[in-house]
């Protein structure tokens, strides 16, 4: 086994570049969690703990790929299981930071987060056909899509009047919606368009994917966070 990056390995440099911007986002959020008004500071720690989760498993998964060319399938599933229910508590908490959450909005998101997992990993994980992995995601996806634009939390975000609440919220949908979107992409271009698995354009996809949704959406957050403050 060979465990040092080659200046070749292209999605080897994109495991590494990701594990340190992970860390690096994390100290930052961490820190400026103290300068925003008390009401926004846990959405900017939560933001803080995804990053964190993300770098621990992004250390891991690099050794997977740097020494085996393999994709860190189980390492980067167990990560999404966390930080994208995560990700929804984010939502529950913008919106509960203004009195509009229910707990509703909270089930339907983290069960449409639970099945486009599942379907997802039993799809890349060899349990199921990997098309039918594809379409249950899918269907998750859809209907956490369904909540967040015309459901219960969408009507609970068009009916408040805190403009800091709208923005954050509204950036949140395009992260679901755009950002989110390179994931069954990576999926696509790894499993279903080619002759056979492709784990290259898979894991680079899916990192570029991880450096948005995940250091993007915190800073989305903060920049909201801090907006309000100095409004306030
Ligand atoms: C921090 C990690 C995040 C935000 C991960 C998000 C993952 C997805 C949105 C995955 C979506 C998938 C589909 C919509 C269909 C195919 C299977 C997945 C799991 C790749």
């Amino acid at each position: 086994m060979d465990y040092m990056l080659k200046p070749e390995d292209f999605v080897g440099v994109t495991f590494w570049i990701i594990s340190v911007s992970m860390v690096a986002s994390t100290a930052f959020f961490f820190l400026e969690a103290n300068s925003v008004s008390k009401h926004w500071q846990t959405s900017v720690r939560v933001a803080g703990l995804v990053t964190l989760i993300a770098a621990v498993h992004y250390y891991y998964m690099r050794d997977v790929w740097v020494s085996t060319g393999e994709s860190p399938t189980v390492y980067r599933y167990i990560d999404w299981l966390l930080t994208v229910p995560l990700q929804m508590i984010e939502f529950y908490l913008i919106l509960a930071a203004v009195g509009a959450a229910t707990a509703g909005i909270f089930w339907r998101l983290l069960i449409g987060t639970l099945i486009m997992l599942v379907g997802g990993f039993m799809g890349e994980a060899g349990y199921i056909n990997s098309t039918v992995g594809f379409i249950i995601g899918m269907a998750g996806w859809i209907y956490i899509l369904y909540e967040v634009f015309a459901g219960e939390a969408a009507q609970a975000s068009a009916a408040s009047n805190s403009q800091g609440m709208k923005t954050a919220f509204n950036s949140l949908k395009w992260i679901v919606s755009i950002g989110w979107s390179i994931y069954p992409i990576g999926y696509f271009l790894g499993y279903l368009s080619g002759a056979g698995a492709d784990p290259s354009t898979l894991n680079w996809v899916y990192n570029l994917a991880d450096y948005i949704n995940k250091i993007a959406f915190g800073v989305i957050i903060w920049a909201a966070a801090k907006s309000d403050t100095a409004k306030a």
